[in-house]
């Protein structure tokens, strides 16, 4: 009769688990497609957790600003984070690997880049006590500039707007003045008067409303930078494993869906760039040229200063197809 009693206990009684919550910090705004499919990840983890685990999304540097975030999950200050991967260079140079120019030209490139290099980003990550989730890439970066362009002399002496190591290479080979602006500040730089040009998705500049200032979209196609999501290690292990599994599981689905949306946004945007009257077109041929060789340049550099991981990427990525 007792084990009966017990038994039924144990039935009717909810499995009640302490709720965990995580903050999650990132750097873009809470309306752009990759804050968008963190909210919706965070959701789809509270439902399949049955809400063991929440997780608040805290966008638009509110809380940390989007370089820190990373050394702030680390530290614990908070349990997630979402950065751009570049953005992480300085303590894992093969983070830049997606920023090399004109290496990943379309979306299958930039799938086979990630499984080569996602291994690698785990093993630096886990060196410092982070789990990586799942990475989205941005749509493919264009050249967007206030004046038409036909030459790389036509960069000398003005001003380019950089958002990471890559971009400031970039501006540097091309004469100009690098000038960091994050990307939730690209409207009002550009309004102030501040900037002449600068790489970037077209979705950035939609984001933006760019079309003020920006006369000219140029379909350049440069890379494929992407931003991770990812997790204090110990904040992931604190979890039981059925809600670890939860996590895991969305987030790769929030990977399969952010891939698709990135690239179904990348077309929308250059649409929307037209429709508000800039110019859209590929580069000048002159321009091409120089730009391509600049990238041979900058990829020469990259693998040199990065090393013998650099290899691990683009040797199966370019012998292995
Ligand atoms: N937008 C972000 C990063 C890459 C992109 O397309 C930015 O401009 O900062």
């Amino acid at each position: 009769m007792k084990t009966f009693v017990l038994l039924a206990a144990l039935v009717v009684a909810p499995v009640v688990h302490a709720q965990a919550v995580w903050k999650l910090a990132t750097g873009y705004r809470a309306e752009s497609f990759h804050t968008r499919n963190v909210q919706q990840f965070a959701a789809e983890v509270e439902r399949a957790a049955q809400g063991a685990l929440r997780i608040e999304v805290h966008a638009n540097n509110s809380l940390f600003k989007l370089a820190e975030i990373p050394n702030a999950v680390q530290q614990g200050r908070a349990e997630a984070g979402e950065t751009i991967m570049t953005s992480l260079v300085g303590d894992m140079p093969i983070a830049g690997a997606d920023a090399v120019p004109f290496v990943v030209r379309t979306y299958a490139d930039a799938r086979r880049m990630w499984d080569l290099q996602r291994p690698l980003i785990e093993g630096h990550f886990a060196q410092r006590g982070l789990k990586a989730l799942y990475a989205v890439p941005w749509p493919p970066q264009g050249l967007f500039s206030i004046a038409p362009v036909k030459s790389a002399a036509d960069f000398k002496g003005t001003r380019m707007r950089t958002y990471n190591p890559a971009t400031v290479r970039i501006a540097e080979l091309l004469g100009a003045t690098p000038v960091d602006v994050p990307m939730v500040e690209v409207n009002q730089a550009l309004a102030a008067g501040k900037l002449d040009s600068m790489i970037t998705s077209a979705l950035t500049g939609v984001e933006n409303q760019v079309w003020g200032q920006i006369k000219q979209y140029y379909g350049i196609n440069a890379w494929f930078p992407k931003n991770i999501v990812f997790v204090n290690q110990k904040a992931f292990d604190a979890l039981p494993p059925p809600v670890r599994q939860s996590v895991t599981q969305a987030a790769a689905e929030a990977e399969s869906r952010g891939w698709a949306l990135s690239e179904s946004i990348a077309q929308e945007s250059v649409g929307e760039l037209q429709r508000k009257g800039i110019q859209v077109g590929r580069a000048p041929a002159e321009l091409d040229a120089e730009l391509k060789r600049l990238g041979e340049r900058f990829s020469r550099e990259w693998v040199q200063s990065v090393g013998n991981e650099a290899n691990k990427i683009f040797i199966p990525y370019y012998f292995q197809r």
